[in-house]
């Protein structure tokens, strides 16, 4: 069982991250921590225990992070999640309070009493309250396993022409996470691009046939909207759960070991993810990033649509 810190702007594709760290037996999942990014830390809050409580997983905490980036206004993506975060759906009224305590302490306190080498932090929003984190208590960087995170992109922007929206929300957070010498693995837009939710994906997931298979279904279709209307896509690209996917099995995200480094100065190229992908790939002594290459499609969907089945 892998032990994980889900730190999230729910958000539709953050939804289905949440979904495939429930339903998959070989994921721990800790809590889910929240931060301002597809909308304001209050709507993205209360989607957070909504999908929660949608799956039936009253039992995992929540607690709400950072309301705004490190130096920035906060900027959320409506024109991609809609007014609530999670447009297109009836989202349930949660029965769990949320949990008191702000989610950088949490992620602290989690991680300082857990042993050395045992949390994986999975941000799929802005990096705010991961770096907040590492300031306010170095020593977690040595005691986490890993970051597995969702943003940026080696070839490719979607916020701007060469930034990813989480980076370019909070880029001086991202530089944080970044640049401590923990290892990162980056699940960017190059690999979160070839996740789409096809038409004969979306029928699989329908045929479960579950209210839960239908909430899932109906968050893809706004989605799908979104992504035809604001980003010239047929099929959504459902980036967040690669994350959970690839710490589920490794051989569903290729990836390739390089530096990353992230651009914070105003200008056209702020918030763009420099991987350095020059010359033969560096050792995991030398270099402690890593980014993702390839999707294993059909492992990919086939873990969701088994997460969602076992939720039931
Ligand atoms: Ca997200």
């Amino acid at each position: 069982m892998k032990k994980i810190i889900l730190d999230s702007d729910p958000g539709h594709d953050d939804a289905m991250a949440i979904l495939l760290a429930l339903g998959n037996p070989n994921i721990d999942l800790l809590g889910v921590t929240t931060v301002g990014g597809n909308q304001s830390l209050d709507k993205v809050t209360y989607n957070a225990r909504s999908v929660l409580e949608m799956a039936h997983a009253t039992d995992v905490p929540v607690h709400a992070g950072c309301d705004r980036p490190i130096l920035r206004p906060l900027e959320v993506a409506a024109s991609i999640h809609g007014n609530t975060g999670l447009d297109g759906v009836e989202l349930p009224e949660p029965t769990r309070p949320l949990d008191e305590g702000h989610a950088v302490n949490w992620i602290i306190d989690t991680v300082m009493s857990n042993e050395p080498g045992t949390i994986t932090l999975v941000p799929t929003g802005p990096l705010t309250n991961i770096a907040m984190a590492a300031r306010m208590e170095p020593r977690i960087v040595d005691r986490v396993k890993e970051v597995v995170l969702m943003g940026g992109g080696y070839h490719v922007g979607n916020w701007s022409a060469v930034a990813e929206f989480n980076i370019k929300v909070d880029p001086e957070a991202a530089k944080i996470v970044f640049n401590e010498p923990w290892p990162v693995t980056m699940v960017g837009l190059d690999l979160t691009h070839q996740a789409l939710c096809t038409p004969e994906v979306q029928s699989r997931i329908d045929a479960i046939g579950t209210p839960l298979a239908h909430f899932a279904s109906q968050l893809m279709d706004f989605f799908r909207k979104s992504y035809q209307d604001n980003q010239d896509f047929i099929n959504p690209p459902v980036h967040d759960p690669c994350t959970v996917a690839y710490l589920i099995d490794p051989s569903v995200v290729a990836t390739r070991r390089c530096p990353v480094d992230v651009e914070t100065a105003d200008g056209p190229a702020l918030g763009m993810t420099v991987a350095d992908l020059r010359g033969p790939e560096p050792s995991a002594d030398e270099c402690h990033t890593q980014v993702a290459t390839k999707l294993d499609f059909e492992k990919f969907w086939a873990l969701i649509i088994d997460a969602i089945k076992r939720i039931g």
